[in-house]
């Protein structure tokens, strides 16, 4: 079995491809949960509804969230009628996370709720969220302390960050079921996504560090220069501390990587480091990336 630690975009865009060549069966992804938000009631977990919909066919492989040729109807009506729905909520996508929050009201851990969306959803890979913790990501601006989301989709990502932080009612601690997938595995691959939104949040739940110190660690960059593929990792790297670059990613692994997979484009120059084309613009990129990191594996 293989685990892979996964946001929203970049870890997706490779399971796609791992998902053509590996047995679904010995795919485990461990989602970021800190991106979580409530929305008029409900309960989204966007990088787990991506992974979770990507396995079930359904992904929006446009946007790279959301239900494919979902509808606005209820999102429509809810903003005519004056509620703050900054988030733009699919009505497909709205009927999981109603389901969602109905189950996490009824006390069930988001763990056994993701498990029972994924049978609902014919998943046959392991989907497991990083903690049954609630937490939270956010940003230091000149408008306060606000969620993430509301500084990526409500202010664009436009306004300065000064700080990056993350809030929970207690600290949070790896699933059993996250630290079972761990163990159970050959090698963990730390796919392309945002050093500190998604993989740092994974990495600093409780016994995740400590489950993946001793395996086989490949990590891919989700840098090429000193621009990400896509998304706010640069100025969250800088906010954070760290170059906004291949090498800044290695850095804020904190020497876990075993191999560290770079683009063939990217000028940066990190030791460890293998080169391939990292960038996914379609299926048969995904696929031929999954393969190369595949044969790494194996020839471990
Ligand atoms: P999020 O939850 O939507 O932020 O998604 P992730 O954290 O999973 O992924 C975001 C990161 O994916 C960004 O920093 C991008 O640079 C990276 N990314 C997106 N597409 C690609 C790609 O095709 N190749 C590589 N190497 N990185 C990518
Ligand atoms: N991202 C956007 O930029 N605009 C949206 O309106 C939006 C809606 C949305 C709805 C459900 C969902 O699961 C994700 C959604 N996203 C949207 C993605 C968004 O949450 C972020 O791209 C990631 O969390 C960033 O890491």
């Amino acid at each position: 079995m293989i685990t892979f630690l996964s946001g929203g975009t970049g870890t997706p865009k490779l399971l796609r491809g791992m998902q053509k060549v590996m047995d679904r069966h010995e795919i485990a992804v461990i989602v970021n949960t800190a991106e979580d938000i409530w929305i008029s009631g409900n309960h989204i977990s966007p990088d787990v509804d991506t992974v979770m919909y990507l396995f079930a066919g359904i992904l929006n492989t446009d946007t790279w969230w959301g239900v494919r040729n979902d509808t606005f109807i209820t999102h429509d009506e809810a903003t005519r009628l004056g509620i703050d729905e900054f988030i733009t909520v699919g009505d497909k996508d709205r009927a999981v996370h109603i389901a969602r929050a109905e189950m996490l009201r009824g006390g069930m851990r988001l763990t056994n709720v993701t498990t029972l969306l994924c049978e609902r959803f014919g998943v046959r890979e392991t989907v497991l969220p990083m903690t049954d913790t609630e937490v939270t990501t956010q940003v230091q601006t000149d408008l306060g302390l606000i969620h993430f989301q509301e500084y990526w989709i409500r202010a664009r990502g436009k306004i300065e960050i000064q700080k990056v932080m993350r809030s929970f009612s207690e600290p949070p601690v790896a699933t059993p079921e996250v630290l079972e997938a761990l163990e159970a595995s050959d090698a963990i691959v730390i796919g392309p996504s945002n050093p500190i939104t998604s993989i740092s949040p994974i990495l600093d739940c409780a016994g995740i560090r400590e489950a993946i110190k001793n395996k086989f660690v490949v990590a891919v960059s989700p840098f090429i220069g000193n621009a990400p593929v896509s998304g706010p990792a640069g100025a969250l790297m800088e906010a954070a501390g760290y170059e906004p670059s291949a090498i800044g990613t290695f850095n804020c692994y904190g020497g876990l990587t075993d191999v560290f997979v770079q683009d063939t484009r990217d000028p940066v120059e990190v030791s460890q480091s293998v080169r391939f084309d990292t960038l996914m613009v379609d299926e048969e990129k995904s696929v031929a990336l999954a393969e190369e990191i595949l044969r790494l594996i194996a020839k471990h």
